[in-house]
């Protein structure tokens, strides 16, 4: 399988789950300015929704959407999810909310807005992020498991720092127990990311990019 990616974009997320679970993959950057991939392909023509992740399957399917793709892995380690009766729903419960909440708020951000929109985004972030620190009580958002959710926010978490939004001491703590573990640190170092193990060692989108 490959998993097409943009460096320290949310594709992250995948290739942190890849690594946990154990499965070989290729990895294919894609240019997000361009729609270009490294190998000179039109990524359009791959995924017309132009953005990453996609996750082209060995059979020649493709798998789109950081919950679908994020889901696959978690069905082929289910160590990657929380397990229990509930499991695979609180799964989805927690990605939809990490994608169609999270995720989203961070939009105008990254858009060339004016700078009272940015303002307002930027406090919705915090907020999102300090309810859903209530659900760390342990190590991560699923108690002492990590799972494909927490490779999805720490993706996130990445960016507040390049563009200065405060964390909660909690968060960070988060922040710093995710960046420790090998699969953190292989991924980002096969995307030429730096091995920051703190927020505040992020301050510069060149540490996203
Ligand atoms: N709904 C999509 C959104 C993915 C997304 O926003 N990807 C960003 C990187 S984090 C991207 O590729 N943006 C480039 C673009 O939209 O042109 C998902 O959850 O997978």
């Amino acid at each position: 399988m490959k998993l097409y990616f943009a460096p320290g974009a949310c594709s992250l997320a995948g290739r942190i789950s890849l690594h946990e679970a154990g499965l070989v993959a290729e990895f294919e950057r894609v240019d997000l300015k361009t729609k270009i991939t490294e190998q000179g392909y039109d990524y359009l023509s791959i995924n017309p929704r132009g953005y990453v992740p996609l996750l082209a399957l060995d059979d020649g399917s493709a798998i789109t959407e950081n919950i679908a793709v994020l889901e696959f892995i978690a069905d082929r380690d289910p160590a990657l999810g929380p397990g229990g009766p509930l499991g695979r729903t609180r799964l989805l419960e927690i990605l939809s909310w990490l994608s169609t909440e999270l995720h989203v708020a961070f939009r105008p951000l990254w858009d060339s807005g004016d700078d009272a929109e940015k303002a307002t985004a930027a406090d919705l972030v915090a907020k999102l992020l300090d309810i859903i620190s209530e659900q760390i009580n342990e190590l991560y958002l699923f108690g002492p498991r990590f799972t494909v959710a927490d490779a999805y926010l720490f993706a996130m978490l990445r960016w507040t720092g390049a563009l200065g939004i405060t964390v909660s001491p909690q968060m960070r703590g988060y922040f710093e127990r995710v960046a420790e573990r090998p699969s953190v640190q292989r991924a980002l170092s096969e995307e030429g990311l730096p091995n920051a193990r703190n927020l505040i060692d992020i301050s510069s989108f060149e540490a996203l990019k």
